[in-house]
């Protein structure tokens, strides 16, 4: 297992120094300012690479090893005239990686937003805060804020009413805050800021665009992507929906073991592969997180460790909690990760190792007075990461004890 973390460039609060303070071997990081669609030219590439990795004698390197994400334009999602493109450019900015060494790419495939919460300061029975997604907060968005023209069957009349409810409690400010922590987006997303009218133009782009539609875009993506991937043994990570399960009308096709087995066997590449992102995927009871690690092990290049625990009435609905105390058997997931390893060197695989990185914190002590990104604080990603070692090491001395005799 190789421990990561996230980096957001010279503009994150948490640097370098400190993440080489924390343990982690490396750091998974994109060129955040080039726009989607657009190459990473090889010399900037370089560059960043060198703000990671150069560091004074003595001091424990850092290594670029991940990327999280390359975005993919929206318009390869919408296979819009021109498209191939983008596509051209994704695969340049690919080739010039895997030139610089790095060959592990996280992307995701959602239509318009990108992971997406209602709360960025939920506070926990212990005073640390979380983030927090709420089903009636984000219907009361959809209906009475951007007045989405929904189809029959997608609310009932019960959650029409509750959602009434939370807007007309809800502030002129409280509304503001909402909108823009979904249409403006969260830290590390990888599509664009709208305002509330382009966003309204941005769905509406996706009116004729089903699951089906929207799997085949991928797929064509795909079927340009991987040949090169693979002969240049990049592993491409593709990150679910979050949260994994269809919005604002719009098709989420990366929810469910389901979703995995259709892809593939689209694509039965050895690159094609998955972010095991544990939070994202058991934001939903009827995934397995213990299972789907076991299932799609062979497939699992990149994997996020994060807890969630979904409220007792309304499982749509959930707040990020603490690594090991959640509705998740962590311990299990990395059972399955640490066994998938084993298997992988008895079979002399070209990469045995899966990268991991805790997959946001909490919000806690000197977190709570700092400006940082929501979910990417120090201390609470510190706690993360720490917590899931001691589990590494006790079951990695279990297994050795185990093979000893
Ligand atoms: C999210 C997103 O998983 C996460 O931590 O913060 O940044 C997500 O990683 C990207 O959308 C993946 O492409
Ligand atoms: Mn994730």
């Amino acid at each position: 297992m190789r421990e990561s973390w996230r980096w957001f460039g010279p503009s994150d609060p948490v640097t370098i120094d400190e993440i080489r303070q924390t343990g982690v071997t490396d750091i998974v990081s994109a060129l955040h300012d080039i726009p989607a669609g657009e190459v990473w030219p090889l010399e900037s590439i370089r560059r960043y690479k060198s703000l990671i990795e150069d560091c004074d004698p003595g001091l424990s390197p850092l290594k670029w090893t991940v990327v999280e994400s390359i975005p993919v334009h929206e318009d390869v999602k919408l296979a819009q005239p021109g498209h191939e493109e983008y596509v051209q450019a994704w695969v340049q900015s690919m080739e010039n990686l895997a030139a610089c060494g790095i060959k592990t790419i996280c992307y995701n495939f959602m239509p318009v937003i990108d992971w997406t919460r209602t709360d960025l300061k939920y506070k926990l029975p212990n005073g640390a805060y979380s983030l927090r997604f709420d089903q009636k907060k984000f219907a009361a968005f959809d209906l009475f804020i951007l007045k989405r023209e929904v189809s029959d069957g997608e609310y009932t009349a019960a959650e029409v009413d509750d959602a009434r409810e939370v807007f007309e409690a809800m502030s002129e400010a409280d509304r503001t805050e909402l909108t823009n922590n979904i249409t403006a987006g969260l830290p590390g997303k990888m599509t664009d800021s709208y305002g509330l009218d382009d966003f309204r133009a941005m769905l509406n782009n996706y009116r004729d665009i089903d699951a089906a539609a929207l799997r085949e875009n991928l797929f064509a993506f795909l079927s340009a992507v991987l040949p090169r991937a693979e002969a240049l043994g990049v592993k491409l990570a593709i990150h679910p929906d979050d949260p994994p399960r269809d919005m604002l009308g719009l098709p989420r096709i990366i929810c469910t073991a389901d979703d995995l087995d259709i892809l593939f066997d689209a694509h039965p590449s050895p690159s094609n592969g998955i972010t095991l992102c544990v939070g994202t995927y058991s934001s939903r009871p009827d995934n397995d997180l213990p299972a789907m690690a076991r299932q799609f092990g062979p497939r699992i290049h990149f994997s996020h460790l994060r807890g969630v625990s979904r409220d007792a009435d309304e499982q749509r609905s959930f707040y990020e909690a603490s690594h090991l105390d959640s509705d998740i058997d962590m311990v299990q997931v990395i059972k399955a990760l640490l066994d998938e390893e084993t298997r992988r060197a008895a079979n002399n695989s070209d990469q045995v190792d899966i990268f991991i990185r805790p997959d946001h914190g909490l919000q806690m002590m000197d977190d709570i007075d700092k400006t940082g990104n929501p979910g990417y604080s120090g201390i609470g990603r510190l706690k993360g990461v720490a917590e899931v070692r001691g589990v590494i090491r006790a079951l990695s001395a279990m297994n050795d004890s185990r093979a000893a005799t």
